[in-house]
C-alpha cells in the first residue's frame, strides 16, 4: 500500500477511524449522514478493542463539529471594550506572538509557559513540547495528564523500569482468573470494555471491585470492597499481611525476579487486618475473602484507575498493589500482571512525547545527557539550548500571575478541572498575557486575550495510543469548517513569527516521522511503526525498534531495569492531607458520569448527552440526608477549606454514610473543583482531587 493509503483506506465505504474521547479510543467508522450535512457514526466490528460497541459519547461525537456549537474564527480581547471580538488570523497570531514576546523580553523565557493535554494526538503532543523547548525556549511546560495517570506512571517506572498502562492487551483481561478493579468505575468510563468483564465472568473468572461506592462496576463483582476514600494503600498492605499470613506468597518467583522484598514484606507485616480495618473502614472477613479470591484463582491481575491515583500519596499505593501481584508471582507472566487504566483519548501517547515537564520524546528524560544529546541531534541543535525540567501541572498553574507572565494553553480546560479551580481561575485571571487553542470556547479559552480556533479529531489525520500501548491511526473524514486551522498549522505559524527559521512541519505524518526519529532507542520506541503499519494490522504496539514487530506484551522474559527484576516500594499507610475533623467532617470525593467527558467543553454541547446528565449533583447516603433534612433533589451547600459549591442532592445508598461524591463536569456554582484539594504527591505531582475534607448543609 503507499502512503497515502494509509489514510485514505475505507472511503468508499466510510472512514475507519477512532472516537475523539477516552482512552479506548474505540473504532469507528464514519459516513456522510444520509439525512442531511454532518456525519454519522456506525460501527467497526473488525477493530479488535471495542469489536464494534460504542458508548453514547461515542455515538454522538460528529454533533462536536457542528458550527453551531464551536469556535470559527479567531478571538481577539479588545481592549477598551474588555470583550473577544473576531479577528482575522494574522491578527491572532500577530497578537499571540507578541504577548509572547514581550512576556519573555521583559521577564526572561521562563516567564513563558505551555499547558498542554493528552487528548492531543502524538504528533501535537510531540510538536507542542518541541515548541515549547527550542522556539519559547522555556522549560515551563506540564499538561493535563499529571491530573490523570501521573501516579501510576511513576510507580510502573519504581517497579517496572518501563511506564505502559497496560502491559498486555485488553483480551487478557477477559482469560485472567481474577480480577482486582481498584477505584475504576469502567461501567461509565469505558463501557465497551464491559464486555471483558462479561466474558470473564462467563469463564469462570472472578471480579473484585474496590470503590467507596456502590457502582455500574461495582454491581458486577464477585466481591465489593468499600473503603474509605483515600485508604487504598492500607487496604494492599492488609491484603498482602493476609497472603503473607497464609503462606502464600511465590518465594521462587520473588527470589528470582524482584529485589527489595524483605523490607516490602517487613511494611506489610506491620499492616495487621483489626489495623487495616480501622483505618479502610472494611471489615477482616472481606479482607480475607478478597486475599483468598485472589490467590486461588491461578492468574490474577490488579488494574487501577484514579481512584486509588488521584492521592497525595497516589505512587505509593499503586505501589502496594504492585507488591501484591509481585509477592504472589502476579507479574511479568502470562494473564497476570498489574496495569493502569489510561484515561483521555491520548493518554498514554500525550505522556510520551515531550509535553511533560521533565521529558522528551520517547519517554526520554530532559535530565539525562544521552537523551539530550540524542533529540537535540534529530532537532538539528546543541543539546545545551533544551532547558531543564520545568514544574508540574499545578505548580506551574499556582505560578501563574508570579514568575510567569504569558501562558498558551493547548487541548486542556484548567478552570474546570484543576484542584481548587477558584485559584486557578484567580491565577489565570492574573497573567499579562493568554492565548488558549480550542475547538470551543471553554471557560479557559473565554478568559483569553487571544482565542485560536483549531481543528479536530475527524477533521485531521494523527496518532494517538490507547490504554494498551497499541499505537492507532485517527483519519481525516471531512473537512475542517473555513477559518479554522490545524494546531499543527498553528504551532508552525507561531514558530515563524517567533523567529524560528528550521521550520516546523504541519503535516501530521511527516511530524510522526521527525518523532519516530526522536523516539528511536528509547523507552517509548515508535521508529518501527508506520501509518501505513499501523492501517494493516489494526494498530501496533510499542516499543517498537524499526524492524520489530511491536510488543504486545510486556516483561514476560524479564522487567526493564537494569537487572531485569521487579522492585518492591517499601510503603506504608499515611492519612490524606485532610481528614474530616469537627469543622469539617465528611470525605468529598469526586469522578465522572457516563455522559459527560472531562471539563464538560466538549459533551455540554451535545444536546442528547446534556438530557442524559444535566448538572452537578451531590450524591450522599439516605442516612446523611435525613441528619441533614435534606431529600432527593434538594439544594445543598458543600464546603471545604477551598470554597463552596451548591448542587442538587442525589441519595443513594451505594455510598458510605461517612463520604459524598461529586462529578466535576460542571462550571459555575456546582463546580466540584472549587472544592478539591492542590495537596501533590512528592513523587508525581499529582493533586488529590479524590479525597478532601467537607461540610455539607441544606442550601436555602
Ligand atoms: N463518561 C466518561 N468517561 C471517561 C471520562 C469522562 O470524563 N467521562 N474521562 C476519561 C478519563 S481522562 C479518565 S482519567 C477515566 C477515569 O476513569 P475512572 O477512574 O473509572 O473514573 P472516576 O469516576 O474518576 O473514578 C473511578 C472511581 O473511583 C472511585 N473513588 C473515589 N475515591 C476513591 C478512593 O479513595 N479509592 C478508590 N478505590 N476509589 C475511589 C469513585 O467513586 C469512582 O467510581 O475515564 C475516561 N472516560
Ligand atoms: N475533581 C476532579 N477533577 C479532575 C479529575 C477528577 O477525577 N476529579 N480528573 C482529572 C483528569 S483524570 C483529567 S484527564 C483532567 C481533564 O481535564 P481537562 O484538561 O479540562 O479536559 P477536557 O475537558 O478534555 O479539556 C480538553 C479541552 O481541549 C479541547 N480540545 C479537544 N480537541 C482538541 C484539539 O485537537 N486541539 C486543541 N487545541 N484543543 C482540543 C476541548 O474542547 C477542551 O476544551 O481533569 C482532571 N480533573
Ligand atoms: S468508550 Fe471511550 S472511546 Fe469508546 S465510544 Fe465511549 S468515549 Fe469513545
Ligand atoms: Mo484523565
Amino acid at each position: 500500500m503507499p502512503m497515502t493509503d494509509a489514510l485514505a483506506s475505507g472511503t468508499a465505504t466510510g472512514t475507519a477511524t477512532h472516537c475523539p474521547y477516552c482512552a479506548l479510543q474505540c473504532g469507528m467508522t464514519l459516513r456522510p449522514s444520509a439525512a442531511g450535512p454532518g456525519l454519522d457514526v456506525t460501527e467497526r466490528p473488525d477493530f479488535p478493542v471495542n469489536k464494534g460497541a460504542l458508548c453514547g459519547k461515542g455515538r454522538t461525537a460528529p454533533a462536536l463539529l457542528s458550527a453551531r456549537v464551536r469556535l470559527t474564527e479567531p478571538l481577539v480581547r479588545n481592549r477598551d471594550s474588555g470583550r473577544l471580538e473576531p479577528a482575522s488570523w494574522d491578527e491572532a497570531l500577530d497578537a499571540v506572538a507578541e504577548g509572547l514576546t514581550r512576556a519573555a523580553q521583559a521577564h526572561g523565557r521562563d516567564a513563558v509557559a505551555v499547558f498542554g493535554g493528552g487528548g492531543l494526538t502524538n504528533e501535537k503532543a510531540y510538536s507542542l513540547g518541541k515548541f515549547a523547548r527550542l522556539v519559547l525556549g522555556t522549560s515551563q511546560i506540564d499538561y493535563n495528564g499529571r491530573f490523570c495517570m501521573s501516579s501510576a506512571a511513576a510507580a510502573h517506572q519504581r517497579a517496572f523500569g518501563l511506564d505502559r498502562g497496560l502491559p498486555f492487551p485488553l483480551e487478557d483481561v477477559a482469560a485472567t482468573g481474577c480480577l482486582v478493579l481498584v477505584g475504576s468505575n469502567l461501567a461509565e468510563t469505558m463501557p465497551p470494555a464491559l464486555r471483558y468483564i462479561t466474558e470473564l465472568r462467563r469463564r469462570g473468572g472472578t471480579l473484585i471491585v474496590i470503590d467507596p461506592r456502590r457502582t455500574r462496576t461495582a454491581e458486577q463483582a464477585d466481591l465489593h470492597l468499600q473503603p474509605r476514600p483515600g485508604t487504598d494503600l492500607a487496604l494492599a498492605l492488609g491484603i498482602l499481611h493476609l497472603v503473607v499470613a497464609d503462606g502464600r506468597t511465590d518465594e521462587a518467583f520473588i527470589a528470582e525476579r524482584t529485589t527489595g522484598w524483605p523490607q516490602a514484606r517487613a511494611a506489610a507485616m506491620a499492616h495487621w487486618p483489626e489495623l487495616v480495618e480501622r483505618i479502610t473502614g472494611v471489615p477482616v472477613p472481606q479482607l480475607r475473602a478478597a486475599a483468598a479470591m485472589f490467590c486461588d484463582a491461578p492468574t490474577s491481575m490488579v488494574l487501577t484507575a484514579r481512584g486509588p491515583e488521584q492521592q497525595s500519596k497516589g505512587t505509593d499505593t499503586v505501589g502496594a498493589w504492585i507488591n501484591l501481584c509481585l509477592a504472589t508471582g502476579r507479574a511479568g507472566r502470562p494473564l497476570s500482571g498489574y496495569g493502569c487504566l489510561t484515561g483521555q483519548g491520548n493518554g498514554q501517547g500525550g505522556r510520551e512525547h515531550g509535553q511533560k515537564a521533565d521529558q522528551l520524546p520517547g519517554y526520554r528524560k530532559l535530565d539525562d545527557p544521552a537523551a539530550r544529546a540524542h533529540v537535540a541531534e534529530v532537532w538539528g541543535v546543541d543539546p545545551d539550548v533544551l532547558p531543564a525540567p520545568g514544574r508540574s501541572a499545578y505548580e506551574l498553574l499556582d505560578a501563574l500571575g508570579g514568575d510567569i507572565k504569558a501562558l498558551l494553553v493547548s487541548g486542556s480546560n484548567p478552570v474546570v478541572s484543576a484542584p481548587r479551580a477558584a485559584h486557578v481561575e484567580r491565577r489565570l485571571r492574573a497573567l499579562d498575557f493568554l492565548a488558549v487553542a480550542d475547538v470551543v470556547l471553554s471557560e479557559t479559552a473565554a478568559l483569553a486575550d487571544v482565542v485560536l480556533p483549531v481543528a479536530q479529531w475527524a477533521e485531521e489525520s494523527g496518532t494517538t495510543t490507547n490504554l494498551e500501548g497499541r499505537v492507532l491511526l485517527r483519519r481525516k473524514a471531512v473537512e475542517p469548517p473555513p477559518g479554522v486551522r490545524t494546531d499543527l498549522e498553528v504551532l508552525g505559524a507561531l514558530a515563524t513569527r517567533l523567529g524560528w527559521e528550521k521550520g516546523f512541519p504541519a503535516d501530521p505524518q511527516e511530524v510522526f516521522d521527525e518523532l519516530r526519529r526522536a523516539s528511536a532507542g528509547g523507552p517509548a520506541d515508535y521508529s518501527g511503526i508506520s501509518y501505513r503499519r499501523i492501517a494493516e494490522e489494526d494498530g501496533v504496539f510499542w516499543p517498537c525498534a524499526e524492524g520489530s514487530e511491536g510488543t504486545r506484551r510486556l516483561f514476560l522474559d524479564g522487567f526493564a531495569t537494569p537487572d531485569g527484576r521487579a522492585r518492591f516500594a517499601e510503603v506504608s499507610h499515611r492519612p490524606s492531607a485532610e481528614e474530616p475533623d469537627a469543622d469539617y467532617p465528611l470525605y468529598l470525593t469526586t469522578g465522572r458520569v457516563l455522559a459527560q467527558y472531562q471539563s464538560g467543553a466538549q459533551t455540554r454541547r451535545v444536546e442528547t448527552l446534556n438530557k442524559a446528565a444535566p448538572g452537578p449533583f451531590v450524591e450522599l447516603h439516605p442516612r446523611l440526608a435525613a441528619q441533614l433534612g435534606v431529600g432527593d433533589g434538594d439544594p445543598v451547600a458543600v464546603t471545604s477549606r477551598r470554597g463552596r459549591a451548591v448542587a442538587p442532592a442525589r441519595i443513594s445508598r451505594g455510598i458510605r454514610d461517612d463520604t459524598v461524591f461529586m462529578p466535576f463536569h460542571w462550571p459555575g456554582e456546582g463546580r466540584a473543583n472549587t472544592l478539591t484539594n492542590p495537596a501533590l504527591d512528592p513523587t508525581s505531582r499529582m493533586p488529590e482531587f479524590k479525597v478532601c475534607a467537607v461540610r455539607v448543609e441544606a442550601a436555602t
